[in-house]
Parts: C-alpha cells; structure tokens; sequence
C-alpha cells in the first residue's frame, strides 16, 4: 500500500529508483557472498525501558536528565522502545533483507553499579533473547560493547575514562559479555566512535561528563587540552585488555572476531599548498590514528608525538606489546568529508583549529563559498561519496588491509512536525546518498581493499543525541507518540539493493533451541 503512495506521488523518486539501480548495477560482482548487509543502532538511541527489569543508569540517562542538554528537552527514556519491541523490529529487518543487525548493548543493564555491584540477568536474559531472534531468522548479530553509554556508578566513584580505574572495568564487563554470548555472537567491536566520545566529553563538554575549559566550550571543570589525551590512552588500554580477555579465553573455543570502531572523515587539503596537505596528514592523525595507531602499531602518530610533547601519555613496554594487532577487523563509521586548512605555518585566527589539541588544523566545509558536496538538512553532512573511497583506501595503506566493515553510513532530514504521510516516507535524497556512498564502496572493493560489510544508520529514526528526536536518520519513519514504523522509499529501495547483491543466509549460523 505505501509503496503504491509512493510509487503513484513521486514521479521524482521513480526516476531516482531506476537510475540509481542502474548505477550501482554495474558494481553486481564487487560485493562477495559473504559481505554483510545490515543496519546500525545503538542501546540508548534505541532500547528505552531506560528503569526496567533491574537496569542501573547510564551517563547519558544523567545528562539528558539534566535541564538544557538536549537541544528538543527529550531524553532516551523511552526512544524507540525496542526493549519491548524487537520481535517487531527483527521482521522489518527480514523484509529488508539483511543478513546481519549491528546493535549495542547497555553496560548498566548488564552491570547496573559496574565491577561494584551485582550482574542483572534481567539484562542478560534480553540480549539474548534478541540474540536468538535475530539468528532464527538468518541474521548476524554484530556486537559493541559500549556506544558512549556506561554506567553512572563509574563516573561518580573515579571518574571513568579519567582513572586508569576503569580499564578493570570494561575488562570485567568484556568477559562476561564474551562468556554470556559469545557462543552466538561472531563480531564484537569494544568501542564506537571513542575518537567522537572524549572529544566531545572532554574537549567540547557536549557529551557526557561535560568537562572542557577556556573557549572549547562552556563547562565548569575539566582541561580540554589535556584530559582527552587521558581519557583515549585509557580507552586504549581498556580496549587492549578487552581483546586480551577475548584471545586467551574465548577466541579459540568460540571462533569470532574483534575490532573498535572509529569516526572516520575524509579531508582535502583546502587549497594545493604543502602546509594545507600537511595540515590534511595532521587532522586525520588527530583523529583516528591517534587511537588505530597505538591499536595496530602500538604508538601513538608522529605529528601528535611532535606537537604535544609530554601532555601525550606514554605506553610502558609491557603495554605496546599488548597493544600490537590488537584488532581483528577496524569499523569504519562515514558519513561526510571537510575541508583543512594550516593553522601551524599559517596564521589563523584564535578559535577552532588553533590550538595543538587540534593539531593546529582547521575543519571548514566550504572555500570560496561552495561546500564540498551537496549541503543537507543535517549541519554536518556534505555529500561527498568520493570521502569514502579515500578514507577506505587510506586505511587499507596505513593498517595493512586489515579487514574493514563500514559500521555506519546514513543521511538525516530534520523533522517537519507537521508533514503529509506521502512527504514523511518519500526520502529520494538518502537513496541518492546511499546508491553514491554504496558505488563508491564497491569501488574500493575492485581496487582490493578487503571490506567485509556495510550498515546503513539506520533501521528506524531514533535519539540522535543533543539533537534529541529533532533529525531522523531512519529507513522507517518511528511516529514518536504511538511508536508505529513506517516504511520509507529508503526501505524500499536497499532491500532490493541488496536482493540484487546477496544470497540471504550465507554467513548467519542459524541457531536453534
Ligand atoms: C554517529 N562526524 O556519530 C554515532 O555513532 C551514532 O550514534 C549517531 O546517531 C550517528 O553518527 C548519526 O549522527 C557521529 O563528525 C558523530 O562526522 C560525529 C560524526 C559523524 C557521526
């Protein structure tokens, strides 16, 4: 019936369709049998029952309790309330036709007072259930440990990524996850985007625990040049002791893999000059490779050796050979490319991109008043699929064709409050952005970058964070008041993408009782 509205108002998004099939038609053979098509979600964004069945409170249930976080005054509470309704959800997946769901879990429902208190088996008990409705029905499930939400109890006993405290911490919360599911779960990652989580915890105070100083932003404690560093090098480690847990105890007997996923963006130099490259080197170190360096080789970058000096902590002996290969697979979250502009041999003004943290390189989407690629309703997101084959192509080199799986890629609209039922589902732009992003991913593929799956952000709309419920990143369009899912054109159009790129069942072990 929605596809008839759809098809029968918009002769536009017929167009769209077709073309943009075509496109992508000629890239039939790059993507193997075995890649995994699926979508991305996260526990807070997505779980609500925020009190339920025992869970303890998280970081981001404190902060978006606290007036004036969220820019819509929301919270999580209840978000898309998968806790109740994922047998729902998991059929949408089946209709879409993916073979693998990326999801995270709630370290407090686990671990409602972290290492101090009791395990909630309530909280076991629901993943897996999901767990096991997911593989009845062919799909992979694929693992963050944490996706910025850990548990209060953490931040107020030690101050969390701030302690090196907290690396016992997701160790013991690592294992038990391992021990609970890792018979079933084949793909774990320890962190989402941690390169996104210090710097807006700790450098720009937008996140939880709101820490920054001077005019990173406007928060009353914390050192924004200085306490992001402490906090990755702790994230790094508790990765690092994660992986270890999971090799000495788990990995032979349960046959997964592990990995991190980061926060990937593509720059170009702003104008040709040397500095302006330069500048392009330092801003990707500063932000990816300063935690996939020390991950994969076991140090940290170079220029950001060179430019912090001794406010970069240092790993001990002991620690580098731990921290070498650490990673089975790198997940790569892409969603937009920047301009860089020089700001160590050029003069800048103070502000953004000034400072070493930054590694004196400023981000800009536009020079000269055009934008790197087309502008949309989301103030971060240029549509520049060439970004992805760059970065793909970059860390292929850089990480010696480690296998990738892009984790997240998606467009967002704003919501319009007051739209038509035909206006909410028909989004013609996020099927542009995928046919182009999805092009320019087979592309990589043909050029021997060994990526071994894609995850579209994401299923359905949900808490996009300070942003609250203001922007949908959704394939189905989630009416807030009453929780019905609606298919949009998006849905549509990637399940029969992917019907045209896979066999279902391929990789997924179906599980029974
Ligand atoms: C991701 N950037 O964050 C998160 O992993 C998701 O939870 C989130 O909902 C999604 O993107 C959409 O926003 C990002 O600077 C943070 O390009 C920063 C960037 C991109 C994504």
């Amino acid at each position: 019936m929605e596809v008839l509205v759809l098809l029968g108002h918009c002769v536009l998004g017929i167009f769209v369709y077709f073309s943009t099939i075509l496109m992508v038609s000629s890239s039939v053979s790059s993507f193997p049998n075995t890649f995994l098509f699926g979508t991305a979600s996260s526990s807070y964004q997505y779980e609500g029952a925020f009190l339920s069945d025992g869970k303890g409170l998280s970081n981001w249930d404190f902060f978006t309790h606290k007036p004036g976080t969220i820019i819509d005054g929301t919270t999580g509470d209840i978000a898309v309330d998968q806790y109740h309704l994922y047998e729902e959800d998991l059929n949408l997946m089946n209709h879409v036709g993916v073979n693998s769901y990326r999801f995270s879990i709630s370290w407090a429902r686990i671990l409602p007072e972290g290492r101090f208190g009791h395990i909630n088996w309530a909280g076991i008990d629901y993943y897996n259930k999901l767990i096991h409705a997911l593989l009845h029905r062919g799909i992979e499930p694929f693992v963050t440990l944490t996706h910025y939400d850990i548990p209060q109890e953490l931040e107020e006993r030690y101050g969390a990524w701030l302690s090196s405290e907290v690396q016992e911490d997701f160790k013991y919360y690592a294992d038990i996850c391992f021990r609970s599911f890792g018979d079933r779960v084949k793909y774990w990652t320890t962190f989402n985007e941690p390169n996104v989580a210090v710097i807006r915890g700790y450098r720009s105070g937008m996140y939880p625990p709101s820490r920054c100083s001077g005019s990173f932003g406007n928060c009353s404690y914390g050192d924004s040049e200085r306490e992001p560093l402490t906090a990755a090098h702790n994230v790094i480690l508790s990765h690092a002791a994660a992986v270890d847990v999971y090799r000495t105890k788990y990995q032979k007997i349960q046959g997964g893999s592990i990995g991190i996923v980061m926060n990937a963006l593509w720059y170009e130099p702003f104008s040709n000059s040397s500095e302006d490259k330069l500048a392009v080197e330092r801003a990707i170190s500063f932000y990816m490779n300063w935690f996939l360096d020390p991950i994969v080789h076991g140090k940290y970058p170079e220029e950001m050796r060179e430019i912090l000096g001794l406010d970069l902590p240092v790993f001990s002996k002991h620690e580098v050979e731990k921290l070498k290969n650490g990673v089975d697979f790198i997940g790569v979250n892409h969603y937009t490319s920047f301009y860089i502009k020089d700001c160590k041999y050029s003069e800048c003004e103070p502000g953004p991109g000034n400072s070493k943290i930054e590694g004196f390189a400023l981000r800009t989407p536009q020079k000269y008043g055009s934008f790197i690629g087309k502008e949309t309703e989301v103030d971060w997101i240029y549509v520049y699929p060439q970004g992805l084959e760059n970065i793909i192509m970059y860390i292929k080199e850089r990480y010696n064709n480690t296998p990738m799986f892009i984790t997240e890629n998606g467009y967002g609209y704003k919501d319009k409050p007051n739209s038509n039922v035909k206006d909410l589902l028909s989004d013609v732009e996020r099927v542009e952005y995928m046919a182009s992003y999805l092009k320019a991913l087979a592309s990589t593929i043909r050029k021997g970058a060994d990526v071994r799956g894609y995850f579209a952000w994401s299923l359905l709309d949900n808490f996009e964070w300070t942003s609250g419920y203001t922007l949908r990143f959704g394939l189905y369009h989630v009416d807030f008041g009453n929780l019905i899912r609606r298919a949009r054109f998006s849905a549509i159009w990637y399940r029969k993408f992917i019907a045209s790129k896979m066999k279902k069942n391929s990789t997924a072990q179906v599980y029974s009782m």
